[in-house]
Parts: structure tokens; sequence; C-alpha cells
């Protein structure tokens, strides 16, 4: 992380924070039995101490996208959704947990922006902003991606996407540009929260 990210409120022992951070989470799959692959990963994201559950967004299903510019692979549409906790594990931690969840479920991804069975980014983690390609706070695609801001809207609209605005806006900006074909609701897909 740069100097700018320094964490004062971090315990001299044991890794943990004082101060619990808000954390968003999105989560996409569009390989192999994707509501399945979603379900798998919330519970492993909460199977280990250190996260508490705050919501879960419905699952939208969503039209693959690449950055303009980028090439995109054939590829069936996504299942997404937007999942929030509340932590005191620092970030480096939770992406350590995260990179063993994509591994534990053998991610297939041969191609950048091709298809895969599961990937977890982690959006936001409370204020925090870093420029570490390892970990980039908030995520650098975020703001402009309809798979995570509509999901996110549902469930906390008049969070602030630190740079960027309120979740809800953009929400709406975006849904506006994307129009219904990119970003369908499944109100029929149900996940279960973490037990
Ligand atoms: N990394 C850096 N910052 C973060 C962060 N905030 N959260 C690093 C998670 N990881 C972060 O990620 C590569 C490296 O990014 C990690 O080792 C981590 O240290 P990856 O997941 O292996 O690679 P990736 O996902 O292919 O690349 P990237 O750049 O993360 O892609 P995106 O931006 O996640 O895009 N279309 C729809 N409809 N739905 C989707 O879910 N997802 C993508 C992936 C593209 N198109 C999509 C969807
Ligand atoms: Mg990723």
């Amino acid at each position: 992380m740069t100097a700018s990210d320094r964490m004062p409120d971090r315990t001299a022992t044991g890794g943990h924070m004082l101060v619990a951070h808000r954390v968003v989470f999105s989560l996409g799959s569009n390989l192999g039995d994707r509501l399945d692959n979603l379900q798998e990963a919330v519970d492993a994201l909460f199977d280990a101490p250190g996260l508490n559950f705050v919501a879960l967004s419905p699952v939208y299903e969503t039209a693959p996208f690449a950055p303009p510019g980028e090439e995109l692979p054939p590829q069936g549409d996504y299942l997404n959704i937007v999942l929030i906790a509340d932590t005191r594990l620092p970030p480096e931690n939770l992406l350590e947990r995260v990179l063993n969840i994509e591994h534990s479920m053998q991610r297939v991804r041969e191609v950048r922006w091709g298809p895969r069975t599961l990937d977890i980014d982690i959006v936001t983690f409370g204020n925090v902003t870093s420029g570490d390609p390892d970990l980039t706070l908030p995520h650098p695609r975020a703001h402009e991606r309809g798979f995570v801001l509509v999901p996110w809207a549902d469930i906390e609209p008049d969070v602030h996407l630190p740079g960027h605005g309120r979740v809800g806006d953009l929400a709406s900006a975006k849904l506006g540009q994307d129009g219904s074909e990119a970003l369908r609701r499944r109100d029929d897909l149900t996940l279960q929260p973490p037990a």
C-alpha cells in the first residue's frame, strides 16, 4: 500500500484493526453451475472467523463486459451479486481469503476477460484508497460497471463510492446507458445468506 493508505487504527499485535470497516465484495460466475458457484463462495467467505454479514444483493444476470478496446472472447452471461460485511481484518488478509477461495474452487480462467467459474473482487474497504496493483482500492473498474453498481444500489443506495459519488446515482446513470439488455434482475434465483 502507498503512504496515503496508512491505517493508524491497526493494533500492534495479531494484525487486527481496532475499528471495524465495511467491506463490499462483487462476485461473478459465468461457467458451470453459476448459482451454486456463488453460493459456495458466499459460504466460504464466512467459513473462517472475522467477517460479520451485513447484506446480500439480489442475483443479476449480466452480459459479459470488457473495457473499451479489450477483446471479449465468446462466453455466456454472468450471474453477479454484491455482498457486504463488516470486519476488523486488514485488507491484505481479506484478499488472501478471496484468492484462496478462487483457487480452491478450481477457478477456470485461461484468457483475460474470458469466462470464469468464479471471480471475487473487493470493491471497497471502508474509505481506504490504495494504488497497490495487488489490492487496488476502491476496485479501479467498479465505478463503470453496472454489474457492480446496480446490485449494490439495491442494498446500499446512499453510500458513496470514494472518488465517484452516491451508489444509487451511479447505478441509475448506468442503467440509463446500458438498458435492461445488459442487466436482468433474476428474482427467481435466490442465495442463502451465510449461516
Ligand atoms: N487485485 C487488485 N485489486 C483488487 C481488488 N480490489 N479486488 C488483484 C480483488 N483483486 C484485486 O485478479 C487479478 C489480481 O487483481 C489479483 O491477483 C489481485 O491481487 P484476477 O481476479 O485474478 O483477474 P481478473 O478478475 O481476470 O482480472 P481483473 O482485472 O480483476 O478483472 P475484473 O475487473 O475483475 O473483471 N462481466 C460481467 N458481466 N460480470 C463480471 O463479473 N467480470 C470481469 C472480470 C470481466 N467482465 C465481467 C465480469
Ligand atoms: Mg477480479
